[in-house]
């Protein structure tokens, strides 16, 4: 926690999808929420420059670099904000928790649970040496809805839980001819769907049910082997240059897994990105002895609500989550007018900042995203063996 009002500094690495969604989260945070300190755009790091300037003009960065580690060098930076591959995540953190910086990491937090450990370590350090902040990038646990569904539980509205069923389903890959990119290669990503966005069911899961995934057994799928190279800039699907000219997939198109709960609820999970027709169906439901919740991002702006008390007109209630009392909500447009996969963004820059000013506790912190990725370490070791049963903890 800072006492300081000063401009919070921020350096970001990364310039695609993720770069540009964290660019308008901190320009935007300090416009629609009271912030004890102004998140300030001042670096943006890319691979390579003749890319990086452009973007550094067209997205309002002031200064721009070709390198990650003038971000944890410089003095005048406060938040080195992570936005590039899963292969980078660990050496950038562990550089800039050193450094004293705040890490704000995009998800999964690492590619391997022993980097999570060494991140997880460096963060609780770090916390204790200079107060630095270090929280990973779930931005699915700030939309309204999933954020209500989370205080409903809590509240103990659906009682005591027996069935999580997750499933997070794009299709950006189903053409077969749909080209290679960073994503597909387990070196720089790690896995597949599972890490990609599996992870976020993962997290979602724990975080809405409170206890942590104890047990799973899983299924991993790759359907197409090789995909067309492409020389253009990043992207989900579009086209390669040249169909014939193919580059291997190394990760996993598809996975499924069945989960036990710490208290015993049961757990089905699925993430692919080839469900033809489904392009962003990040949906969960949840049975409890009292209720039910269901949400899908496709109809972000609502929560599936059950009540299971007797009641002549029982049935799921569609709650549209834009009132003012709902979660993030209320520093938004009237009622009813809804927000969009950006505003998860903002409502994460938000919280961010207040735990660097607020002393709130990030959430999630590296400690908890690598309990996400003892998950995805015990996925991929239960699909290795044909869906043996796996213990999460201990998981490497
Ligand atoms: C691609 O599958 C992707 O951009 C993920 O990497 C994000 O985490 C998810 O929010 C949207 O889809």
């Amino acid at each position: 926690m800072t006492t300081s009002t000063a401009p919070l500094r921020i350096a970001m690495i990364g310039t695609g999808f993720m770069g540009r969604m964290h660019t308008q989260a901190w320009l935007t945070a300090p416009r629609f929420f009271d912030l004890a300190r102004t998140p300030e755009p001042v670096l943006l790091v890319g691979r390579d420059a003749p890319a990086t300037a452009p973007a550094a003009a067209r997205l309002g960065w002031p200064e721009h670099s070709t390198d990650w580690r003038t971000a944890v060098d410089r003095d005048d930076i406060d938040v080195v904000d992570i936005c590039t591959p899963g292969d980078t995540h660990a050496e950038i953190a562990l550089a800039a928790l050193e450094a004293g910086k705040h890490v704000l990491c995009e998800k999964p937090l690492a590619n391997s649970v022993a980097e999570a450990q060494q991140m997880t370590d460096a963060a609780a350090a770090a916390s204790e040496r200079s107060g630095a902040v270090a929280m990973c990038g779930f931005s699915y646990r700030r939309t309204p809805a999933l954020a209500l569904a989370r205080q409903l539980v809590a509240e103990g509205r659906i009682g005591e839980i027996r069935h999580v069923r997750a499933q997070y389903l794009q299709d950006w890959l189903a053409d077969a001819d749909s080209p290679h990119t960073w994503r597909l290669d387990r070196e720089r990503a790690g896995s597949g769907a599972l890490g990609d966005i599996g992870a976020h069911s993962i997290d979602t899961a724990q975080w809405l049910v409170g206890r942590r995934i104890a047990a799973v057994s899983a299924q991993l799928r790759t359907f197409v082997p090789t995909r067309p190279r492409r020389s253009a800039v990043e992207g989900l699907g579009g086209a390669g240059d040249d169909a014939s000219d193919r580059l291997p997939v190394t990760v996993d198109d598809a996975a499924a897994f069945t989960a036990r709960f710490g208290g015993g609820a049961l757990g089905v999970f699925e993430a692919t990105r080839m469900a033809t027709g489904r392009r962003n169906a990040n949906r969960i439901e949840i049975n409890g002895d009292r209720g039910s919740i269901a949400f899908d991002f496709e109809r972000m702006n609502e929560l599936e609500v059950y009540d299971a008390a007797p009641d002549s007109a029982q049935g799921f209630r569609r709650v549209q989550v834009t009132e003012a009392q709902h979660p993030y909500a209320g520093a938004w447009w009237p009622a009813g007018h809804g927000l969009g996969y950006e505003h998860l963004f903002t409502h994460q820059a938000v919280d961010f900042v207040r735990a660097v000013t607020g002393g709130t506790a990030a959430s999630p912190g590296f400690a908890e995203a690598m309990q996400v990725q003892r998950v995805l370490a015990a996925v991929e070791q239960s699909a290795a063996h044909d869906s043996i049963l796996t213990s999460v903890e201990g998981n490497h």
